[in-house]
């Protein structure tokens, strides 16, 4: 009798997993939500408003594929974000950032952004992109070179603005306690060949406020991430006319359910409920 009222209850388990793997997941509003100056020495972002896309039903999506999901257009005017047909890691473009020209153009962040893209409190967050650096105009060393990082937003109040960003491998903290050291090893420095970084960062419960959007030191909960792909200098900031280029991104949001061997949709469907309980 136990054997048969055990087996009764992994059919009854097995049939609530299937039917969740196969029941619609929510999907959000989409919101448009306006980015906030960066702290200094973090240079100022674009100011256009953003929409934030959904992180939708399947788990292994690559939320930074390459160009499709950057923005090659960064506020109105000149350009200095190009797709290069000549210089990538695979064929055929990589992204190509050029230097800030004061005046000229209005990307004085020198980046290129993704779209908002939504996440919850306890997505596991893998970020990791390869760059190519030219040479350094000014002979910059130290804090420069190309870098990727992940801007967190998220509500407080009432409005949902940024909370603040992440510029290391996601394993020495974030505002205020994020490593120093782990900022400046995140940069491949200028005069590299094509070098990998990887952000691996679990999201937390609350992210404390760096001021840039919501009031410094607030408490907020993260919702959504903007990407970003930047070149930039503790000194020189983005006027530096060392070239940078950008391949092979990728972003995935909770990429350790397949490797569990799992089906996907049943591994995620065990993590709603996990998440529910
Ligand atoms: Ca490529």
């Amino acid at each position: 009798m136990r054997a048969v009222t055990v087996a009764t209850a992994l059919v009854a388990v097995c049939l609530l997993l299937l039917a969740s793997a196969f029941s619609p997941q929510p999907v959000l509003q989409a919101q448009t939500l306006t980015p906030a100056p960066l702290p200094t020495p973090t240079p100022q972002r674009n100011s256009q408003p953003f929409t934030i896309i959904t992180e939708g039903t399947i788990m292994n999506t690559n939320y930074a594929v390459l160009p499709d999901d950057w923005d090659l257009t960064y506020g109105s005017g000149p350009q200095i974000i190009y797709l290069d047909t000549s210089v990538y890691r695979s064929s055929p473009s990589s992204i190509r950032l050029e230097k800030h020209v004061a005046g000229v153009d209005v990307n004085s962040a020198r980046e290129v952004n993704t779209a908002g893209i939504n996440i919850n409190v306890g997505d596991r967050l893998v970020f990791s992109g390869y760059m190519k650096t030219g040479t350094s105009e000014f002979g910059d060393t130290g804090y420069c070179g190309a870098r990727i990082g992940i801007d967190f937003y998220g509500t407080y109040n009432g409005t949902t603005k940024r909370i603040t960003g992440l510029q290391s491998d996601g394993a020495n903290g974030i505002y205020p306690n994020e490593s120093a050291a782990a900022i400046l090893a995140h940069y491949v420095a200028w005069g590299s060949d094509w070098t990998q970084r990887t952000i691996d960062y679990t999201v937390p419960a609350t992210i404390m406020a760096d001021g840039s959007g919501h009031p410094q030191g607030a408490m907020c909960v993260p919702i959504g991430v903007i990407l970003w792909l930047q070149v930039w200098s503790s000194t020189y900031g983005s006027t530096d006319s060392g070239l940078a280029y950008f391949d092979d991104t990728t972003f995935y949001i909770n990429p350790e359910e397949e490797a569990e061997g799992l089906p996907v949709a049943v591994s995620s469907a065990l993590l709603m409920l996990m998440r529910n309980r």
